[in-house]
């Protein structure tokens, strides 16, 4: 049987209701239909299965054990105790007991099966969060830099996230009347969407907002992106505008392609929505609406010209761009322990295990964060790599919470015994994503584990590499800009990418494909030797790679290289 397009989906939906309310009521399956599956990510949730159970179940003639990924928006990624402690309930009450930190600093879910949905969905909205938007064909997740330690204009970007986020959800009622029982109004199933229209977006748009000297939300990998531009006395003078990036691709398809945002010029504050708005239309009206694969936002640019798409949005937004001001990226990784901010208060930050928030008998992490969410009197933010920062403490606390992060072992990761392993970043893939080709999250540390002998050898312990894994080439780990890559090929073999730069503005090269664990050591094992003995001072892996010739620019055969420093955006073809 064929199923209809998502597109028809969409238009079909009553503005994104479909039959979920009835759907939710049939007891026979623990599935939602087709159509329903399509809808309810609008709604921050996907239906899966556990992969793991899936022969076994078949085999029993049995259907799938389908359960439901559900994403919280949380633009900028703060969160408060209170929402700490509602979330860690919800998962302890209706999940697998795990809370997973995200790459777009929020927290998943998984393992809800559908008669809990929706007393899930109340439970977050008890918790003054929702989960709009958090997946879909429309504006995803906003990200803010992390950093604590500029904490008023982190307080700024943050806000901006928020903004953002609010100026994109779209106007249906739709969520409110599925999961929080709002009662129908005429317009119910026919309101107007100013922004997105009835088809909403061809495809997910992503936007984030970077303060430099760190690129911790890698604002290139997303299809808008702005980054903070500090005048002399510190204030926020606005933003630089990055356009068309996105990490998602296909093995072996020269058409799929990842790609790094292009710098197109500076606006000031009061030009943020208009710019905003104009580049969400511009795609919304030209982005493709027949191939699925090719329809973000860096395809329309390509196929269209940058030229046409930037005047496009120039004139929807009614001004010109100025010219970029210049800015330097350091790094786009995080700062593990504790830093002191401004107000006399401290920042610690926690490298989580790919995210991953759950009770071992070793690491007893979901009970020692609940332990700290009742006492601390801050904020917990979470960053883009995967990692959480509890942050606004003030001094005379900082003993109380050093000592629940012993009795938990929550400061194990900040601990790993390589560099590469506090900074690794992977993907969730098995048991609970459908696209995943490989193992990624479940895999991480044993690869760390027969990565650290070599590493030893040539006394590179604590030398830091940008180290990402994904289990597919959907890059949901943002694999393209790591100086090491590996991507999810089939079980046990990997596409291993080298030469991505540690600030997040270099995409990588494929360095073998279709590789094993062996292979993979194999091939690394020479150039980690030779680095350690040519590299030049403070020379990091990827740029001693592309200096010795190992890899070249372009860099991955078929994206476009761009090279944003200072402002400028150098397109090579
Ligand atoms: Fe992703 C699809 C997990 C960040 C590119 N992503 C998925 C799904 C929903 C699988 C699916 O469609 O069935 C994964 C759910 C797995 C699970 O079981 O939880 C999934 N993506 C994730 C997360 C949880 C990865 C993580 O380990 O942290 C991240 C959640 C982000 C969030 O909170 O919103 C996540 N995904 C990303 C990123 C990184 C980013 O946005 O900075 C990317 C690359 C940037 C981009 O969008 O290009 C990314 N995910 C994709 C793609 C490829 C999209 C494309 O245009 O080709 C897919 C597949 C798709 O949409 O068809 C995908
Ligand atoms: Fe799943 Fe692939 Fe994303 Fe990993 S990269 S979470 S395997 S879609």
């Amino acid at each position: 049987m064929s199923h209809p397009s998502v597109e028809k989906i969409k238009l079909e939906s009553r503005r994104l209701r479909g039959t979920l309310a009835e759907g939710l009521l049939d007891a026979t399956t623990g599935s939602l239909s087709f159509e329903d599956q399509r809808t309810i990510k609008f709604h921050g949730s996907y239906q899966q299965d556990d992969r793991d159970l899936r022969d076994e179940r078949r085999r029993q003639k049995l259907e799938p054990a389908h359960q439901f990924m559900i994403r919280i928006r949380a633009p900028g990624g703060v969160f408060t105790p209170q929402q700490w402690l509602g979330l860690d309930a919800v998962a302890t009450t209706f999940a697998n007991h795990s809370l997973r930190v995200t790459t777009r600093q929020t927290f998943q879910i998984h393992g809800v099966i559908k008669r809990d949905l929706k007393a899930t969905m109340q439970a977050i909205n008890a918790a003054m969060l929702d989960t709009i938007s958090a997946c879909g064909d429309v504006n995803r997740n906003v990200l803010g830099a992390s950093n604590p330690q500029q904490s008023t204009l982190h307080a700024q970007v943050h806000d901006w996230a928020q903004r953002l986020s609010a100026h994109f959800k779209p106007a249906t009622r739709a969520y409110y009347e599925v999961w929080l029982d709002e009662e129908k109004v005429a317009e119910s199933g026919v309101e107007v969407e100013p922004i997105y229209g009835e088809a909403y977006l061809p495809r997910k748009f992503k936007i984030a907002v970077a303060v430099p000297p760190y690129n911790d939300v890698d604002v290139f990998a997303n299809d808008l992106g702005l980054i903070a531009i500090v005048d002399a006395a510190g204030e926020l003078a606005g933003f630089n505008v990055a356009i068309g990036g996105s990490m998602g691709s296909s093995h072996g398809i020269p058409t799929h392609y990842p790609r790094v945002g292009n710098v197109i010029g500076f606006i000031t504050p009061d030009q943020v929505f208009a710019i905003a708005e104009a580049a969400v239309t511009v795609q919304r009206d030209l982005g493709d609406r027949e191939d699925r694969k090719h329809a973000r936002f860096k395809y329309t640019i390509d196929d269209h010209g940058s030229e046409k798409i930037v005047a496009m949005m120039q004139e929807r937004a009614g001004f010109t761009l100025a010219p970029a001001r210049p800015y330097h990226f350091e790094h786009n990784g995080d700062r593990f322990g504790w830093v002191e901010g401004e107000d006399d208060l401290w920042h610690l930050t926690l490298s989580l295990p790919s995210g991953r928030i759950a009770d071992t008998e070793a690491r007893p992490l979901l009970t020692g964060m609940r332990e700290i969410a009742k006492v601390h009197r801050g904020q917990f933010r979470m960053t883009c790599n995967q990692n959480v920062i509890i942050a606004g403490v003030p001094a005379s606390e900082r003993a109380r919470i050093d000592a629940l992060v012993t009795e938990h072992a929550l400061d194990a990761e900040n601990k790993a015994p390589t560099a590469i392993a506090r900074a690794a970043v992977s993907c969730v893939a098995l048991p609970t994503c459908a696209l995943a080709m490989a193992e990624s999250e479940r895999y991480l540390p044993g690869f760390l584990k027969v990565l650290e002998p070599i590493l030893d050898k040539y006394g590179l312990r604590e030398t830091p590499f940008l180290f990402r894994m994904s289990g597919c080439p959907n890059g949901c780990s943002r694999p393209y800009l790591a100086e090491i890559a590996l991507v999810g090929r089939a079980p046990g073999r990997y596409a291993l990418l080298l030469g991505g730069d540690h600030r997040g503005m270099r995409m990588n090269t494929l360095y073998r494909d279709n590789v094993n664990e062996a292979q993979i050591l194999e091939a690394l094992d020479p150039l980690l030797g030779r680095y350690a003995s040519e590299r030049q001072a403070d020379e990091r892996f990827g740029d001693f790679l592309h200096r010795v010739g190992v890899v070249q620019l372009p860099s991955y055969p078929t994206h476009t290289h761009v090279e944003a420093a200072e402002g400028t955006a150098v397109r090579k073809p």
